[in-house]
């Protein structure tokens, strides 16, 4: 539950670091599913437990294997056809749902709250092993606001963006880091660089850097700036990016699922799981639909 103090603090500066927030349980539990998915993906390599999911993780990695989309808890933006592998679990589904979560959503968006499916696993090994042509989400992340990241029918959207660290965020592995939001922040122009991203002419003050350990969140309002440098450690980083906003609000990506989480009680996690699925079998019958807005051919993308 947030004080009046943290909300203030939240609606005045854009962003919140709360520490031990998630309980150990749950983070345990999604530890022990991921280990179950990347046992799985080691073995069919050859590859024996090295001691934990990262490092086990680590040596799939290290062996070229497609590792992040089968683990992601969303479809991908790309094209999607009717086995693009994504995961979606009982561990998972209980930390989006934890009451931990939830009260913080309902002191800064109220008591009736949609959990949205722009939602992202973000694992990330040692940089110095991440190839040129890795998804953004295991590699640094480009300054961006999360409103431009949404479809423009939910720029109207009271939403909230909940970080969630599984290791500890530091500087050398690329903690998140947000630019002040100006007063009426506006939407910045972005473009389709490697990442979508605001070009650096648009920017202004300096990077302020949000560190916090295991178990705590980040908040951050669809408006901030916000980026992460590269993971500089020999470590995986892992944290998971959740949103939830207004129930009955446009979520910016119609063509996944959302569903309600308060007042509860929110569906059974095979309910989601399924809607994801329906999800899927729709979108890879019907034509790509892109989730940015931006096009290269801005002015301010030259
Ligand atoms: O973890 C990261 O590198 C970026 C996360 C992010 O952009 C988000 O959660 O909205
Ligand atoms: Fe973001």
């Amino acid at each position: 539950m947030l004080t009046a103090d943290q909300i203030a603090h939240f609606q005045r500066d854009g962003f919140l670091v709360l520490d031990e927030v998630v309980p150990a349980a749950i983070r345990d539990a999604v530890e022990v599913e991921y280990a179950g998915l990347v046992y799985e993906m080691a073995a069919r390599l050859g590859i024996d437990w090295r001691g934990g999911v990262l490092p086990t993780l680590r040596a799939v990695h290290d062996a070229g294997h497609d590792w992040f989309q089968p683990l992601d808890i969303s479809l991908p933006g790309s094209r999607i056809v009717p086995d693009t592998p994504f995961h979606y679990g009982p561990a998972v589904h209980a930390l989006l749902t934890c009451d931990a979560i939830l009260d913080i959503a309902a002191g800064l968006l109220g008591p009736r709250i949609t959990s949205t499916p722009i939602q992202h696993l973000r694992i990330k090994p040692p940089q110095r092993t991440v190839a040129a042509d890795a998804p953004a989400h295991i590699t640094r992340t480009m300054w961006h606001q999360d409103r431009a990241v949404a479809h423009p029918e939910a720029d109207a959207t009271d939403m909230v963006t909940v970080w969630v660290a599984m290791t500890d965020a530091t500087e050398a592995n690329g903690y998140l880091m947000v630019r002040p939001l100006a007063p009426g922040q506006p939407m910045l122009p972005h473009c389709p660089l490697e990442q979508t991203a605001i070009p650096d002419a648009h920017l202004d003050g300096d990077p302020v850097p949000l560190p916090v350990r295991a178990g705590g969140v980040v908040l951050l309002d669809p408006m901030i700036p916000h980026a992460a440098r590269d993971n500089e450690t020999e470590d995986c980083r892992w944290s998971f990016d959740l949103r939830y906003q207004r129930t009955g609000q446009p979520t910016g990506r119609a063509h996944f699922p959302d569903f309600a989480v308060r007042p509860g009680p929110p569906p059974d996690w095979r309910t989601v799981r399924d809607r994801w699925l329906d999800a899927r079998a729709r979108a890879a019958q019907a034509p790509h639909v892109p989730i940015h807005r931006w096009t290269s051919d801005s002015p301010h993308c030259a």
